[in-house]
């Protein structure tokens, strides 16, 4: 390396299956942010979106905010003046505590998730708004809710999946509903490709990771159930069911046994649109085990999210592909939870002085617009103007001028557009924290490389000064980022200082692969996992899964998917300019033969509407999905875009069958040529 240049280990804290580790060049005051080449995941390479934007827009004083703003114009007009932390500190306060005395602190609501996942910047803020009283957007709503609910209740927890490590002594994996060659580039190439494992994947859309697969079963989307019933149906058929392990380890068997006999493939074949021929390629090389089973989080973003998420947790369950070297199931890692670390102690538990008020992301825009419930908003690590359903009604809401607003982030974002205050994060190349994938069993260090851009602080300082303006004495809210660190590292059993860590950058949370639930307790009350039981009807929701698949479009309505794009990283990156120029205007693809009915040709220009709004797109025609399904890609923001609006636009936030969370590929819509 050239004199002068300081290397430093750090990692990325987006919301990614990879977690990578990173290498930042410093030259005096400028910085190459690169991937670590020691790093098990990243090995040497970010993937293309992170490598063009850490070194881009992140870095880009110009597209940063620097100081703390005040609306100067109308809500939405994007107008502020720059006025001093101290000036922005006392306003919220002062606001605040009359929102509190007039209305009770439940008239205040925050929404948060995971903009970043670098601990501190996740958790410490919650400390705050859990201090206050104030009422939260349950955040997994958006996202994952759906599926925590059914695997939770199902296996007791949904937070600790196999150890990808184990996936040598696999003889088969099955990727159900997630894309890691989007949304886990890195796991994708090294960990899914090259495995020696027959791959199978289930995605109505042939993704790169489909096409990387030995068989891809392309169902309807919303047709899971039935199709993981059909599987089933192969596998006790040519008795690859393990009885032992049934009648030891599991609840409610016997109640979904009938209904598996039943669905035979080729009724599984005219209910999901997948051969039947397949559905038997597919048992046979789950059955001949061991089997790793990876459920993704765009699966459950569907109508009956919930029960697909159960009937496919059946697969592990009934085969006894649990709890052993290369068998297993996933949907998410809670990294540092497994590692030990006290997530509700980080998070401020013992500073709420009750259960505070939530309401899903799906009934944000109805209820913000109350104002005999919400007198206050906060935004923080999320940007809902772009990613949360019925966009124009949240809009709305977002402009009502006896809303007092505030929003805390890195960039000038819709939501922004909307405040009263805006408070300037730090970014992930200024300050130190903790991150980890929640795949790959690792943590990693978080590098402060820089200064913060013009005036922006890390979330967990700006929460520090907003509670001390608020007269909050409780330690908890004034600790400070070296302590905060030093008790996450001893919790997590992480051996040395904060700087020997950022020294190695990284370390798996344990030396060798974990083979996850080994010994066959279960969370749950029967201690076995509860595929029919009263815990469910406890909850109000169905004793067992079923096969039930999504009512098919009506004629002239098309099924919306809108996943993650390559490009983008939820609605964070929209606004890089090199970015934008690779994604091009805001598309459409339909199936060859929905275009030539509808005589739509590539480049034209289409409106996709529904009762909840309308939106123009470019066409592209391709064999991406089946026919009557388009796909558009997330995470665009409105502000950018002529119709000012993205693909929410068109999102009813119907609610999926459980944990009040999304369902936006249940998305439908009617299309006009224009
Ligand atoms: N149509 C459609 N919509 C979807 C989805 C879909 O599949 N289809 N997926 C949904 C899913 S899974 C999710 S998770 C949501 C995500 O949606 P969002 O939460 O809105 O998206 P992010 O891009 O993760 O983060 C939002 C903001 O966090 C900011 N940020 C980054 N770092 C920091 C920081 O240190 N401090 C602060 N204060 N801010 C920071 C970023 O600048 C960004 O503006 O979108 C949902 N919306
Ligand atoms: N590049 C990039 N990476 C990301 C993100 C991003 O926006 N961009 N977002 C991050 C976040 S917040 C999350 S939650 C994860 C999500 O990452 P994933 O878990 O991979 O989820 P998605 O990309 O939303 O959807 C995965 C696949 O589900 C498929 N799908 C949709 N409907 C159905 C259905 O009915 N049945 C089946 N079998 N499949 C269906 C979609 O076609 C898609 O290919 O990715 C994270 N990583
Ligand atoms: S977004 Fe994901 S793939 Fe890209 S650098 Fe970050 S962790 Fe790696
Ligand atoms: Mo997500």
């Amino acid at each position: 390396m050239a004199a002068g240049v300081e290397i430093l280990r750090s990692s990325c804290p987006r919301d990614c299956y990879d977690g990578c580790g990173m290498i930042i060049e410093k030259r005096g005051d400028v910085l190459r942010v690169l991937g670590d080449p020691d790093h098990p995941v990243s090995r040497g390479r970010l993937c293309g979106k992170c490598a063009i934007a850490y070194n881009g827009v992140w870095q880009d004083a110009a597209a940063r905010l620097q100081y703390p703003l005040r609306r100067s114009g109308p809500k939405g007009s994007g107008r502020f003046e720059r006025i001093s932390w101290d000036e922005a500190v006392a306003a919220i306060a002062d606001r605040t505590r009359a929102i509190v005395a007039a209305h009770g602190p439940a008239a205040v609501l925050h929404t948060h998730y995971s903009g970043t996942l670098s601990l501190l910047a996740l958790l410490f803020p919650m400390r705050f708004f859990l201090r206050l009283g104030a009422a939260e957007v349950d955040p997994d709503t958006i996202c994952n809710a759906a599926g925590h609910v059914a695997w939770g209740l199902m296996f007791g927890q949904s937070g600790a999946g196999f150890d990808p490590r184990t996936v040598d002594a696999a003889r088969c994996i099955l990727v159900w509903g997630a894309n890691p060659s989007h949304s886990g580039p890195h796991t994708h190439r090294h960990w899914f490709a090259p495995a020696r494992a027959a791959k199978i994947v289930v995605d109505p859309v042939r993704t790169e990771t489909a096409a990387a697969a030995d068989l891809h079963l392309q169902p309807r989307p919303g047709t899971d159930a039935a199709l993981a019933f059909s599987l089933l149906h192969v596998l006790h058929r040519d008795g690859c069911l393990d009885r032992d392990f049934i009648a030891a380890h599991t609840a409610g068997a016997d109640e979904v046994l009938p209904l598996i006999e039943r669905c035979t493939p080729e009724w599984g074949a005219a209910e999901t649109g997948v051969p039947a021929a397949s559905i038997e390629t597919a048992a046979r090389l789950y059955g001949a085990g061991p089997a790793l089973l990876w459920a993704g989080q765009g699966l459950q973003r569907q109508p009956r999210g919930g029960n697909i998420m159960r009937a496919i947790g059946l697969l592990p369950a009934l085969t006894g592909n649990v709890g052993k070297p290369g068998a297993g199931f996933y949907y998410l890692n809670d990294t540092p939870a497994i590692a030990g670390l006290d997530l509700a102690q980080m998070a401020g538990a013992h500073l709420a002085r009750a259960e505070p008020a939530r309401i899903s992301h799906m009934d944000f825009a109805r209820e913000l617009a109350r104002p005999d419930r919400f007198r206050g908003l906060w935004v923080w690590n999320t940007n809902p103007l772009a990613s949360a359903p019925r966009q124009s009604e949240l809009r709305a809401a977002f402009a009502r001028e006896d809303l007092f607003t505030v929003v805390v982030d890195c960039f000038q974002t819709d939501s922004a557009d909307y405040a009263d205050i805006v408070l300037p994060a730090a970014g992930l190349l200024e300050f130190d924290d903790l991150t980890f994938s929640y795949f790959h069993l690792n943590v990693g260090v978080q590098s402060k490389a820089r200064e913060p851009m013009g005036e922006s602080l890390p979330n967990q300082e700006i929460f520090r000064r907003l509670a001390a303006a608020m007269g909050y004495d409780d330690p908890a809210l004034r600790q400070p980022d070296p302590d905060l660190i030093a008790e996450m590292m001893a919790q997590m059993n992480i051996p040395g200082t904060f700087a020997e860590f950022c020294r190695r950058g990284w370390q798996p949370i344990a030396p060798q692969a974990l083979v996850m639930h080994g010994e066959r307790r279960f969370q749950t009350p029967s201690g076995r996992i509860e595929i029919a039981s009263d815990t469910w009807v406890g909850r109000g929701l169905p004793r067992a899964p079923d096969a039930g698949s999504d009512a098919r479009p009506a004629p002239g309505r098309y099924r919306l998917l809108t996943p993650a794009s390559d490009l983008r990283l939820n609605d964070s990156y929209a606004n890089d300019p090199q970015l934008q120029d690779k994604a091009g205007p805001a598309a459409v693809v339909f199936h060859p033969e929905d275009a030539a009915a509808l005589g739509i040709a590539a480049g034209d220009g289409v409106r996709l509407g529904n009762g909840t709004g309308n939106l123009e797109l470019v066409a592209q025609v391709a064999k991406l999905a089946p026919r009557g399904v388009l796909v558009a890609h997330k995470g665009r923001w409105p502000k950018l875009e002529p119709a000012r609006a993205n693909v929410n636009v068109l999102n009813d936030g119907t609610v999926a069958d459980m944990g009040a969370s999304s369902s936006v590929h249940g998305t439908e819509v009617e299309v006009v040529k224009l």
